[in-house]
């Protein structure tokens, strides 16, 4: 095991030296996420949430290391099966890198060096002894197997070290610092934001914005290089630049996105002014052929993404977005360029770093996640959440006040209801909304009575239509049911 964790320091160490964009262990990380079927990836987001990307890694870490202990115990006495178990742990580390936008004969190398120290290790911890006591061999072996583990602890901190002065990080963060985009100062539309107490600002900060990606490191595009290019079913194909959307001015737009895997009640939602260029002029500009009804999107680290053209060129704020709360887009959240369509789940309309667009036909194909699972077509579920009081908390007796979000994009929200245990619903205060495409927070008071009490809500949007009671898991197109809280009244 320990010549395993020599061999990941080393590998990863020379993919930092080699300044590699993706190291070894990241590539076989991802291969392990692309691999993870669809209702095993979405129990683990609910058991770790945004966590999932940590324990990738680890899982893989762990994995090799068992395996090393595996090759080590075979070593001396079954040869053969030790190197053959090194080779497959290679070959799979070296398909990882390959099957990876960003392959490169360094990545490969990178990888066999790794077999290649684990196997130079063992030899040198399991060399037979020309020692004549069973006592001076053990003292070398432990004298080897300490030298050996600082060597690893050095080496896999200097290749972090030196990872994170990754040269093309350094690119991007400036060019991204560099950026004067011409944006109007971000003022949340009055009566919007209720300002209550441990109620979910209106406008979300980008630092608290949600993020969900497969990525286990953001994709790192300098805005200079970006390009987006579309083809497909259209009738002119046409490559664009950063530039080139700069020059066609950007509109601005409040538009709240969500997950589809967010479960009632939950928090993987969130509202901000994103200013991009509209979607449906560029798809005018290029010509959609009769019969094309999807849009496939592709990002830079080969994310797929199927959008029905209706819901591009319908007028509603479709954007191809390079701003977010008046910034340019943090990387994490798609820098340079990535597309946002109210009304729809982030996995079917808001790709991040997206750079190839393709004007098709859902029946041609399928995208990442409808591969594992979900829905073709995600229009967004009407919800609403309380956010205070806290679930199971403790409240005085007496007037308080009881206050979450609702949220039905492109549709809006007409009315809010909370039912207190068995009582009837009674309707909440909407604050303002400037769009349908934003949620809108809510409030009500309530005369609260000592003993425990179970609170309720549902909204209603604005064609009448009332949330389900029934409960639905997110998969495959979004939960149902009512949030619920329970609050002991002292
Ligand atoms: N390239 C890429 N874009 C992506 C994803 C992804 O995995 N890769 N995930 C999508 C999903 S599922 C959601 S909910 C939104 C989340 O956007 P955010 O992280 O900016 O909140 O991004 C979407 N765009
Ligand atoms: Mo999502």
């Amino acid at each position: 095991m320990l010549a395993a964790a020599a061999a990941i320091a080393a590998s990863e160490a020379l993919a930092a030296v080699l300044d590699l964009r993706e190291s070894p262990l990241l590539s076989v990380g991802q291969s392990v996420i692309a691999l993870t079927p669809g209702p095993v990836a979405e129990a683990i987001i609910g058991v770790v949430g945004t966590g999932d990307k940590p324990l990738a890694v680890a899982s893989v870490a762990v994995a090799i290391l068992v395996l090393g202990g595996v090759v080590g115990r075979w070593w001396q006495t079954r040869r053969l099966a030790a190197f053959s178990l090194v080779a497959v742990l290679v070959v799979l580390a070296v398909a990882s890198v390959l099957s990876r936008p960003y392959a490169s004969p360094e990545g490969v190398f990178a990888s066999v060096a790794g077999g290649v120290v684990l196997m130079g290790v063992l030899q040198l911890l399991l060399r037979e002894g020309q020692h004549t006591t069973v006592d001076a061999s053990r003292r070398i072996f432990l004298r080897t197997a300490a030298a050996v583990a600082v060597a690893t602890v050095v080496v896999g901190a200097a290749g972090q070290a030196l990872a994170s002065r990754h040269r093309r990080r350094e690119v991007v963060e400036r060019a991204r610092a560099a950026l004067k985009i011409p944006t109007r100062a971000v003022v949340v539309p009055a009566g919007a934001d209720l300002d209550i107490q441990g109620q979910a600002p209106w406008l979300t900060s980008n630092r608290d914005f949600y993020r969900i990606d497969t990525a286990l490191q953001a994709p790192l595009i300098d805005p200079a290089e970006w390009r987006l290019r579309i083809h497909g079913m259209v009738d002119r194909e046409l490559t664009l630049s950063y530039q080139d959307l700069l020059d066609r001015g950007l509109t601005d737009a409040w538009i709240t996105i969500c997950c589809v895997s967010n479960e009632v009640g939950g928090d993987l939602i969130g509202n901000t002014v994103w200013g991009g260029v509209p979607i449906k002029g560029i798809l005018e500009e290029v010509g959609v052929r009769a019969g094309a009804d999807a849009l496939l999107s592709t990002s830079e680290d080969g994310w797929t993404c199927g959008t029905p053209i209706d819901a591009l060129m319908d007028g509603r704020d479709a954007l191809l977005a390079l701003t977010m709360n008046g910034e340019p887009l943090p990387v994490p959240h798609g820098f340079p360029v990535r597309q946002v369509v109210p009304g729809l789940y982030g996995y079917v309309s808001a790709t991040k770093w997206v750079t190839d667009w393709e004007v098709t036909r859902f029946a041609d194909f399928e995208a990442y996640w409808t591969q594992r699972g979900w829905g073709e077509r995600g229009p967004v579920k009407t919800q609403s959440r309380i956010d205070v009081p806290a679930d199971g908390s403790t409240v005085d007796a007496g007037t308080m006040t009881i206050a979450g979000v609702a949220w039905a994009q492109h549709v809006g929200i007409e009315r809010v209801e909370v039912r207190i245990d068995d009582a009837d619903w009674r309707e909440a205060t909407l604050a303002v909304a400037p769009n349908p495409d934003t949620w809108v927070q809510w409030s009500i008071d309530w005369d609260a009575e000592p003993g425990r009490h179970d609170i309720q809500v549902r909204a209603t949007d604005a064609t009448g239509a009332t949330q389900t009671a029934e409960r639905a898991d997110v998969l495959p197109d979004g939960a149902t049911g009512y949030d619920g809280i329970t609050v002991s009244v002292g």
